[in-house]
């Protein structure tokens, strides 16, 4: 009996097995019998662990097992790098992928088997796991050619998981890697975390909060080594390498400095002395991240520094051992809400545009896809389109801070999809924030894709079971930002609930429409920010009005929104003219995001005819009917899908009426009370 969920790797779930899954397991198993391994890879971890996840595989899933043989041939599955001769017999003529962890998979014929290559063992563990994820799917592999290769890559979770055990925004139990200041030793847990990993391609993990609190400084120091070896070890095998968030003020807090100033040379021999023993004890250690001058926490400004001094000098302290530096973007000034000279939207690029190429070429700056903090909607952030001598990571929010707290349902890769795609106009270049943050656009050597993690110690990893979903897209699409988010829930929904054709579109449906729904009982055209301070659960239209925060909305009783065009803030001059000149008129500004631009009248009369003000009570009235329509959806699918799953999806989907419901006629009354306007189809408001 399993004590928590496998998610997308439980070979064992009876509901993938049902339809068709019988006559394609009677032709597999006639297909193929045996098994082969690169010896190259024999003694190796990753041979391990290829040995072990091709017995679970077929012995699980398809219920018979393969005979392991020492060359490919007849009926055999061949696994090994592209220098084997064995695979290079097999993919002759075929040309291979010439880039770090690409894989291909092939089938040569009934004779000659099928083989995966790729051009290192950690491609050759991703390519296992593909074929593994194309067989469960029952995708035919009698004519198949696969060449895989990551365009991220960096592809990175952050867990901002305290010491104590507690998760910072986390909706899923409690830590999966500490507890009572200690790191956790659940082996079987952490390698099934690690194995979950590795079959959606992420290959980077930050096990600590980038709030680095209470004992987390400790992390550094001597007494945490042994744990973190543990945790670099057990992650190896699966590719995924560990980082660190660690506190600017390091050398003050554990250190017995008194002073962290990045321009002092005692600072910098202090750095560059942990990093050292860090990488003697592991060698693969991927980095530092760093939360810098930003919401309580110190950084280089404290000493009168920039941020490009003191992020070259933790990363001088990496270099040598080939480590990298992540510094956050996330940096802005608390404010008075009366001071109408600041708009915190600007922070990021004010700071940081004039440091373009100032930063050493192991640093990588990762920067929120928005310029606030993960609203259900935002426009992209204008740095991505103009940090051309800067590494890039774009940072995501899985955890669903703001969008529902996995109580809500919310698949956020449509969200993710549309930043991805989005084109910045770049004069002369054509781009997009996936190709600027993968590096290819302007060259750059390092990049990728974080995202902060929704995983606890919940027995479904995730807290609401769908969003497991999320978790899923996030290392799809960091692998592959060109895949649909449609295609993206279709396979996890194969993989995770059920494999029926009628079921899988059904779930994806409501996977598919949870994020505009949420977005439309919520806030809606760009508005954000009316959660409950603190938690960002539920409505509270004024609740940072007031604030030193910075996300205020300015409602009157005539009108609504920040202006932020170029003659309010100034907030669109960030942008490239072709964007700043669309945002800056009411007219071109995409409707979706107008109450993030401009500010408006109540009686503003948008695209459809109707007043701004119609639309939003029409919004609220329909997003929560809208919401009901998911939740009977659901109740529906009772007896297609595992029934504790069915029953604590069943759960969550009256929360989250409730919270709609709440949402609605909160918001809805808000906007009468504030305007005195009443709503056209005289719709109950309070
Ligand atoms: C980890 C928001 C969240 C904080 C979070 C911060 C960040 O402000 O509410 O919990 O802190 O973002 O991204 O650093």
């Amino acid at each position: 009996m399993n004590t928590y969920s496998r998610c997308w790797l439980d070979y064992e779930n009876p509901y993938l097995k049902k339809g068709s899954y019988t006559i394609f397991r009677e032709q597999i198993q006639k297909d193929i019998a045996f098994y082969a391994i690169d010896p190259s890879l024999e003694n190796t971890e990753t041979g391990r662990v290829l040995t072990k996840e091709v017995g679970n595989f077929f012995s699980r899933f398809f219920e018979y097992s393969l005979t392991k043989v020492p060359k490919s041939g007849n009926r055999t599955l061949s696994l090994g790098l592209f220098s084997w001769p064995e695979v290079q017999k097999l993919l002759e003529g075929v040309p291979l992928p010439k880039y770090p962890e690409a894989f291909m998979i092939r089938y040569v014929s009934p004779e000659k088997g099928l083989v995966v290559g790729a051009k290192d063992p950690k491609g050759l563990v991703y390519g296992v796991f593909r074929l593994f994820s194309l067989l469960q799917q029952g995708i035919s592999y009698t004519t198949l050619t696969l060449i895989e290769e990551p365009r991220n890559p960096l592809r990175i979770l952050n867990h901002w998981d305290n010491l104590d055990g507690s998760v910072e925004r986390g909706y899923a139990g409690r830590s999966i890697f500490f507890e009572n200041n200690k790191i956790t030793d659940d082996t079987d847990r952490l390698t099934d975390y690690a194995r979950l990993l590795a079959s959606i391609g992420i290959n980077g993990v930050v096990i600590n909060n980038v709030n680095v609190k209470e004992r987390a400084p400790f992390l550094l120091t001597g007494e945490y080594l042994p744990d973190l070896v543990r945790l670099a070890q057990l992650f190896r095998p699966y590719g995924v390498r560990l980082y660190l968030s660690v506190n600017f003020m390091s050398p003050v807090i554990v250190g017995g400095l008194d002073t962290a100033d990045p321009l002092e040379e005692r600072v910098q021999r202090w750095w560059q002395e942990r990093a050292a023993v860090l990488y003697k004890a592991i060698p693969d250690f991927g980095g530092f991240l760093v939360k810098a001058d930003s919401e309580y926490n110190p950084g280089p400004h404290t000493y009168g520094r920039s941020q490009s001094e003191g992020a070259n000098m933790l990363a001088r302290a990496l270099r040598p051992h080939g480590g990298l530096l992540i510094w956050r973007a996330f940096v802005y000034k608390l404010q008075d809400w009366r001071d109408r000279t600041i708009d915190r939207a600007r922070a990021a690029y004010d700071i940081f545009h004039p440091l373009d190429g100032d930063f050493d070429d192991n640093v990588i700056l990762q920067i929120k896809n928005g310029p606030l903090d993960f609203q259900v909607r935002e426009p992209v952030a204008p740095l991505f389109g103009t940090m051309e001598k800067t590494n890039q990571i774009l940072e995501l929010q899985i955890t669903q801070e703001y969008t529902g707290h996995q109580i809500d349902l919310c698949y956020l890769a449509p969200q993710w999809q549309e930043i991805l795609s989005f084109d910045p106009h770049i004069e002369g270049k054509p781009a997009t924030v996936a190709s600027i943050v993968s590096g290819s656009t302007w060259g750059r050597p390092h990049g990728g894709m974080a995202a902060v993690a929704n995983i606890g110690r919940d027995a479904n990893w995730t807290g609401h079971w769908l969003a497991q979903a999320n978790w899923y897209a996030f290392g799809r699409l960091a692998w592959d930002p060109t895949l649909s988010a449609q295609t993206i829930a279709q396979e996890w929904v194969r993989r995770t609930l059920s494999n029926d054709e009628s079921m899988v579109n059904r779930v994806v449906a409501i996977l598919q429409k949870s994020w505009p729904v949420y977005e439309k009982y919520t806030t809606p055209y760009g508005l954000g920010w009316m959660v409950t301070p603190g938690t960002h659960y539920g409505p509270s239209p004024e609740g940072y009005e007031y604030s030193i925060w910075g996300t205020y909305h300015r409602a009157t009783h005539t009108e609504i929104g920040v202006d932020r065009t170029s003659t309010g803030t100034g907030y669109t001059t960030q942008y490239r003219p072709y964007w700043r000149d669309r945002y800056d008129k009411r007219e071109t500004c995409p409707e979706e995001l107008i109450l993030f631009f401009h500010r408006l009248p109540y009686t503003y009369v948008m695209k459809n005819g109707k007043t701004l003000i119609q639309n939003y009570y029409d919004a609220h009235f329909e997003g929560y009917e809208e919401m009901r329509a998911l939740q009977e959806e659901w109740n529906r699918l009772e007896g297609s899908v595992d029934p504790v799953v069915f029953t604590e999806v069943q759960q969550r989907f009256v929360q989250q009426e409730e919270n709609a419901r709440q949402w609605r006629d909160v918001i809805n009354s808000f906007f009468y009370r504030k305007s005195g306007i009443p709503d056209e189809k005289g719709r109950p408001i309070y």
